[in-house]
């Protein structure tokens, strides 16, 4: 998979894309990510990306040819499978969305900043809109960034099996039950006596049952006819 991010702040990519698995996933080659600054395709004198609304509100609009550009050149190289703009006013973003572009082979990400961009944009390039939650952030990258790792550790060859993503909370429709590891008992604090009891059954059952417990605490609306 090629993910191709469009942003006016390349270097807030930095600590996201050099740890743990993203970091793994370009190191083994499964993934190329490659960050494009929308100030480089600006033609004005200033190198502006941005400037005011039509009609008079206050605020400012990134607009549209330094972000035309950077998408043309791009297309003109590979072909995609989707535009993605990141924007509060898009679709939420769930466990079947990066499931879904999992399966892709290239992917634009736009970040927008400011009022947000021309909508010409939206209109002619952007193919599909995404948000991660419903609270305001101050642009599209750290968006970006979740939508990039919670794609990128769905890829096979990515994750080891013992941090397989299927058994990912939401990947089965459940949340995740509580793990620990040692000590078995910590200043009288124990561990449940049937995750040390080896009984394979008895332990999944118990999983099972507490990822149905704390599904049904924290999510109800997630369980459906399960229980
Ligand atoms: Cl994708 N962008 C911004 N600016 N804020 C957000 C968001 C995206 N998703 C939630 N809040």
């Amino acid at each position: 998979m090629r993910i191709d991010i469009l942003t006016i702040f390349p270097g807030m990519f930095d600590g996201p894309f050099n740890h743990s698995i993203v970091k793994r996933a370009v190191e083994k080659q499964l993934a190329e990510i490659h960050i494009h600054n929308i100030r480089d395709f600006a033609t004005n004198k200033h190198r502006n990306v941005d400037d005011y609304v039509y009609g008079g509100s206050a605020g400012m609009v990134m607009m549209i040819q330094p972000i035309a550009d950077c998408i043309d050149r791009l297309c003109s190289e590979r072909k995609y499978d989707e535009i993605i703009f990141l924007t509060p006013d898009g679709i939420l973003l769930e466990q079947s969305v990066s499931n879904r572009l999992s399966l892709k082979q290239n992917l634009i990400l736009l970040c927008g900043h400011y009022k947000g961009i021309d909508e010409r944009i939206r209109e002619n390039y952007v193919t599909m809109e995404i948000s991660i939650g419903d609270y305001v952030l101050s642009g599209g990258e750290l968006a970006a960034a979740v939508l990039s790792d919670s794609i990128l550790r769905l890829i096979p060859g990515v994750l080891s099996d013992e941090t397989s993503a299927l058994s990912d909370s939401f990947q089965d429709g459940l949340l995740s039950p509580p793990v620990y590891t040692r000590p078995a008992d910590y200043n009288g604090w124990k561990v449940p006596d049937v995750l040390l009891s080896g009984n394979d059954k008895e332990i999944r059952e118990w999983n099972y049952s507490k990822a149905v417990e704390r599904t049904r605490n924290r999510r109800p609306g997630m369980l459906g006819d399960k229980t």
